[in-house]
């Protein structure tokens, strides 16, 4: 990996741990953290040593939103360049190839919850404060909150929280579904890995054809849905994993899969 600034990486194996690592502004998404998070990104999508991402921030935020001070600053034009950057990151980090865990180590606030919404499943600590105050700003939640928050929790949740600006914990993110799962913040990252094992136990080209098929059919009509998962069914079928798996459950083995 290149070096990053406002960013950590490390790797456990076959899992790539992004931390975003700004804690002097609670991990605050600025143009330099969504260059970074866009290249990393990248980076993790051509690396075949990396099977699953954690992502995660450092110190006792995960991340407090878009940088109000830097966007105080911007005009509408480069206001609407900074949306569409981040729009484009979450973009990223939604049609990975590979699953990305959000383990929301504290405050998802504004892009931090939008952040935690473009991943692929969101584990919190009990620490954990979710909410999309943007509102009390004068602006609205532009790196996808108005469309992602519907989708995860309805539309009158979301209207609920968007309008309200209430933040809410992890308990009650995990109730509204925002949330899959809440852990003391002394194990989250160890729960987090160990989600990212299990997931990594299984057929990576049957992993990545579900994540495509949910996304594709979550943005379409449930025929055209239907459709996408017949199509994304076809590769990991006439794959050596289906093959393996298959056998491994016949002869009553563990299965060694082999796709990337
Ligand atoms: N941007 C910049 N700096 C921040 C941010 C932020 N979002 N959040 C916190 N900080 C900074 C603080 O300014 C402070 O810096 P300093 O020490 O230099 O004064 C430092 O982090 C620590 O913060 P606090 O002292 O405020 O810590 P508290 O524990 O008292 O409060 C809170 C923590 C509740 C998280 C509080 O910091 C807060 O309310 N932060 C702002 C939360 C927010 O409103 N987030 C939404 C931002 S808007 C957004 O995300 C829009 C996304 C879409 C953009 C579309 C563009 C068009």
């Amino acid at each position: 990996m290149k070096s990053y600034t406002t960013l950590l990486f490390e790797q456990n194996g076959k899992i790539g741990i992004v931390k975003i690592n700004r804690p002097e502004a609670l991990n605050a998404l600025n143009e330099t953290v969504l260059e970074e998070l866009s290249s990393i990104f990248d980076e993790i999508e051509a690396d075949d040593s990396i099977g699953v991402v954690i992502l995660t921030g450092e110190g006792r935020s995960f991340v407090a939103g878009a940088d109000i001070a830097a966007m105080k600053e911007m005009n509408a034009i480069e206001g609407r360049a900074f949306m569409l950057k981040g729009q484009a990151v979450m973009q990223k980090i939604e049609t990975l190839s590979k699953v990305v865990i959000a383990a929301v180590n504290g405050f998802a606030l504004g892009g931090g919850c939008e952040i935690s919404m473009a991943c692929d499943i969101r584990l919190a600590s009990e620490k954990a404060k979710f909410g999309q105050p943007e509102v009390n700003l004068g602006i609205i939640p532009g790196f996808g909150g108005t469309q992602r928050l519907p989708r995860l929790v309805g539309k009158g949740m979301a209207k609920y929280l968007i309008f309200s600006t209430e933040t809410i914990g992890a308990e009650e993110a995990k109730a509204i579904g925002l949330v899959e799962k809440v852990y003391p913040p002394e194990t989250l990252i160890e729960e987090a890995v160990k989600l990212a094992e299990t997931i990594l136990s299984k057929a990576p080209i049957a992993i990545s054809a579900c994540k495509a098929a949910i996304n594709n059919g979550l943005n379409a009509d449930l025929p055209t849905g239907i459709a996408f998962e017949a199509e994304a069914s076809a590769t990991p079928f006439g794959s050596e994993d289906r093959i393996e798996g298959m056998g491994a459950f016949l002869e009553k083995r563990a299965a060694a899969f082999k796709s990337k």
